[in-house]
C-alpha cells in the first residue's frame, strides 16, 4: 500500500503510525513519487534548538519540473490551469499542462534576459491574473527565490518587504479590477521603488492597458520581451535545501518576517497534504478561492494541484460581485469538484441570506474546505447545509505560513468530521497540547497551546536574514518544540478545535497584523502621541481592529483626525488593515513597569468591562474607568 493516497479512515490510522515509528521511511516512500535530479543521502537531520532542519540532504530537484514536465507525457493536452476573470461577461483563459509549461519557460528566460540570476530574489506584486501563476513557477524555473506581496498591500509594506529581501526585480502590472473597480497597481510600484535601490528591473504584464509611466533603463513590457525569448528553459537543479521562497507574514513584534521555504521538503509536503485533505481525483476541478498572495495561493492553487497534475482555478474577483451569488455560479460553470475558502467569505455570503446559494445546482461539489481563521458553528453548519448540501465533508483546514502546508483536517470523507473543528493532525504531523509551564498535555478534553514536536517536510527553515528571530519567535518559548502560536482544545475523540492566537497577531478576514504593526502605522501621524491597538469579535471579519489612541493634543479629536489616522494605515500597511473603531483616550492600563495591560483593552473592545477582573497592577486604574466610558 501506497500512503500517498489514503482513501480509508484505516489507511489515515496505517499511515499516522508509520509516520511517527518510522519517519523517515514514512516520508522517503512519499519522496518516491516525484522526479529528483539526485536522491537524498539522509531523508532528514533536525535540531529544534538551532533551528536546523534539513529533508533530503544533498537531493536536487526543481518543483516546476514536478508540476510541469512530469505531466507532459501523459497529460500534455489535459487542463493545467484555469482562470476566470472579474467580469463574467469576459472571457475565461485555459491552459494545458503543455501551454502552461511553455509560457513559464518563456516567462524564465525573460527573467534570465533581465539579469536573475539563480539565488536572487524576485518579489511579484501582481493582481489575480494568470501572469501571477506563472511568473511564480517561472522563478522556481531558473532557481530565483520569490518573495509575492498580496496586490492589496500599500507602497510603504511594498518597499520594507522589497528591502528586507533585497529583491533585484520586481513582476507587476499595469492595473487591476476588482469588483466594480480599477485599481492601479505600477502607480504604486513606482512610488515604493523610489525607496529600493536593489531593484534592477520592472517587468509588466497588461491588464487595464492604461498608460503608465516606464523608466528606460529599468522597466519593459512582459509582452514585447517575450517576443524575443525561445520557448524551452532548462529546469534549474537545486539543492533540497536551497531557498524556493519567500514570504512574509505579521507577528507579534516588530516588521513582518519573511518566512522562508525550501524546495525539497516543501514539494513534497504541498503535493502530499493536497492529495489527501481534498481527495482530488483525475479530471476533478478544483478551486481555492484565495489569492496566490497569501500561503494558501502558494500551497492550494499552484503548488500542490500542479504536483498532482490536477485542474487548478484562478479567479480574478471577489465573491460579491457582480452579486453574492458569484462563488456559486463559478462552481457551476466549470463544475467544480473541490472548494476551498475562508470563513469570512463564509460569513459575508451567509448574511445576503440563501437565495443566491439555492439558486445553483453546486451538485459537482464533493469535497468543501474552510481555512484561514476559526469557522464558528453557525458559518460551518450554512456551509455544510447550503453549499455542500448536506453532501459534501467539510475539511477544516489548520496551518500557517511557517507551516507550508495543512497540518490539522478531515481527508475528504475519511475522517471524522465535528462542526468548528479541524480535527486530527495529517500522517507525519506531531501536534501537542503544552501547558503554561510547557508540560505536554497527553489526555484528552483539554485546552492547552498548540506546538509541534517533530519536524516535517514543508516546515519553515528560517526568517530571511535574521535566523535568530526565526529561533526566538518559534522555538524558544517551549523548547525543543514548534509553537504555533494558537491555543486548541481537544475533544474526547481526540479532535482539535483551534481556539485563536494567544499572541498579539489579530486575524482580519483570515490576514494575519500585528498589533504593533498597527500601532507603527498610527504613530507615523506626528500628532499621535501614543498607541493601542487590539482584536474584538466582528460578525464578518471575525475580529476587527480596535484602536486606543492618546493625541499629543486632545483638541485634535474628532472625525477628521479619524480619518487621517484610518489614511495613516492604509498608507503603512494596505486598506485590509483599515482599523475598524478609534477611540480617543486620556492614557492607556499600564503596568508598574510601564507595559500596557491589553487584557483590559481586549475587554473594553469586546464590550465586556464588567469582568475586567484584577486592576491593582495598574499604575493608574482611574484611566481605566474613563477608557469605559468613551468605548465605541
Ligand atoms: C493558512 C493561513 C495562520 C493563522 C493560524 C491560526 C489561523 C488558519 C485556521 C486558523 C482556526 C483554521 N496562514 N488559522 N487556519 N484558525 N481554524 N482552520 O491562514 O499564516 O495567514 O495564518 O490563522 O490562528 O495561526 S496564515
Amino acid at each position: 500500500m501506497s500512503h500517498y493516497y489514503i482513501k480509508s479512515p484505516e489507511d489515515y490510522a496505517a499511515a499516522y503510525q508509520k509516520s511517527t515509528e518510522d519517519p523517515e521511511g514514512f516520508w522517503a516512500e512519499i519522496a518516491e513519487h516525484f522526479q529528483w535530479m539526485k536522491k537524498w543521502d539522509s531523508v532528514l537531520s533536525w535540531d529544534f534548538d538551532g533551528p536546523d532542519v534539513r529533508w533530503f540532504n544533498d537531493a536536487q530537484l526543481n518543483i516546476t519540473e514536478n508540476c510541469l514536465d512530469r505531466h507532459l507525457e501523459e497529460r500534455s493536452d489535459e487542463l493545467a490551469l484555469i482562470w476566470e476573470p472579474n467580469e463574467p461577461s469576459e472571457d475565461s483563459i485555459q491552459f494545458t499542462y503543455g501551454q502552461l509549461h511553455e509560457e513559464v519557460c518563456r516567462y524564465a528566460n525573460v527573467l534570465k534576459k533581465n539579469g536573475v540570476n539563480k539565488g536572487d530574489r524576485v518579489a511579484i506584486y501582481l493582481p489575480m491574473i494568470p501572469d501571477l501563476a506563472i511568473a511564480t513557477l517561472a522563478c522556481a524555473r531558473i532557481g530565483a527565490v520569490h518573495s509575492i506581496v498580496f496586490a492589496g498591500f500599500s507602497a510603504q509594506a511594498l518597499a520594507d518587504r522589497i528591502n528586507d529581501a533585497q529583491a533585484s526585480a520586481v513582476l507587476t502590472s499595469d492595473g487591476m479590477y476588482r469588483g466594480n473597480k480599477k485599481l492601479p497597481v505600477k502607480a504604486i510600484v513606482d512610488e515604493a521603488l523610489e525607496h529600493c535601490p536593489s531593484v534592477h528591473t520592472v517587468l509588466v504584464s497588461r491588464r487595464t492597458d492604461e498608460e503608465v509611466p516606464m523608466q528606460a533603463e529599468r522597466d519593459r513590457f512582459l509582452a514585447d520581451e517575450l517576443k524575443t525569448v525561445p520557448s524551452s528553459c532548462p529546469a534549474e537543479p537545486m539543492d533540497s535545501e536551497d531557498m524556493l521562497f519567500i514570504l512574509y507574514t505579521s507577528g507579534s513584534t516588530g516588521k513582518p518576517k519573511g518566512v522562508v521555504h525550501s524546495c525539497g521538503g516543501y514539494m513534497v509536503y504541498a503535493a502530499f497534504s493536497f492529495q489527501n485533505v481534498f481527495q482530488y481525483a483525475a479530471g476533478d476541478i478544483y478551486w481555492c478561492s484565495a489569492d496566490i498572495g497569501w500561503i494558501t495561493g502558494h500551497s492550494y492553487i499552484l503548488y500542490g494541484p500542479l504536483l498532482n497534475a490536477a485542474t487548478t482555478m484562478m479567479f480574478e474577483g471577489v465573491p460579491t460581485y457582480p452579486d453574492a451569488g458569484r462563488f456559486w455560479e463559478i462552481c457551476d460553470k466549470y463544475q467544480v469538484n473541490q472548494f476551498y475558502t475562508a470563513p469570512t467569505a463564509i460569513r459575508a455570503l451567509m448574511a445576503q441570506g440563501d437565495k443566491h446559494v439555492e439558486k445553483a445546482q453546486l451538485d459537482s461539489l464533493k469535497v468543501i474546505g474552510s481555512v484561514g481563521e476559526p469557522i464558528n458553528e453557525e458559518a460551518w453548519q450554512w456551509y455544510h447545509d447550503k453549499v455542500g448540501k448536506g453532501r459534501c465533508p467539510v475539511v477544516d483546514t489548520w496551518w500557517q505560513t511557517e507551516t507550508g502546508g495543512i497540518m490539522i483536517s478531515g481527508l475528504g470523507p475519511h475522517s471524522p468530521m465535528k462542526a468548528s473543528h479541524a480535527g486530527l493532525p495529517l500522517p507525519g504531523i506531531q501536534t501537542i497540547l503544552l501547558d503554561q509551564e510547557g508540560r505536554e498535555i497527553l489526555e484528552n478534553e483539554v485546552e492547552g497551546y498548540l506546538c509541534v514536536k517533530f519536524p516535517w517536510p514543508s516546515m519553515l527553515r528560517t526568517t530571511y536574514g535574521d535566523h535568530e528571530r526565526c529561533k526566538n519567535t518559534y522555538f524558544s518559548n517551549y523548547p525543543g518544540h514548534y509553537f504555533t502560536g494558537d491555543g486548541a482544545k481537544r475533544d474526547a475523540d481526540g479532535l482539535y478545535r483551534i481556539i485563536g492566537r494567544v499572541d498579539d497577531v489579530i486575524n482580519v478576514s483570515g490576514h494575519r497584523f500585528g498589533t504593533a504593526e498597527i500601532e507603527n502605522a498610527l504613530n507615523q501621524d506626528q500628532r499621535v502621541a501614543e498607541s493601542a491597538v487590539v482584536g474584538y469579535p466582528h460578525d464578518i471579519k471575525g475580529q476587527g481592529i480596535y484602536a486606543y489612541v492618546i493625541l499629543k493634543d486632545p483638541i485634535d479629536a474628532g472625525s477628521a483626525m479619524e480619518n487621517s489616522l484610518v489614511e495613516s494605515v492604509v498608507r503603512g500597511i494596505g486598506k485590509i488593515a483599515r482599523p475598524d473603531k478609534i477611540q480617543f483616550v486620556p492614557g492607556l492600563p499600564k503596568t508598574r513597569s510601564g507595559k500596557i495591560m491589553r487584557r483590559i483593552l481586549r475587554k473594553i473592545a469586546e464590550g465586556e468591562a464588567s469582568s475586567l477582573g484584577d486592576t491593582s497592577t495598574l499604575l493608574d486604574p482611574g484611566v481605566v474607568e474613563i477608557i469605559k466610558a468613551g468605548a465605541l
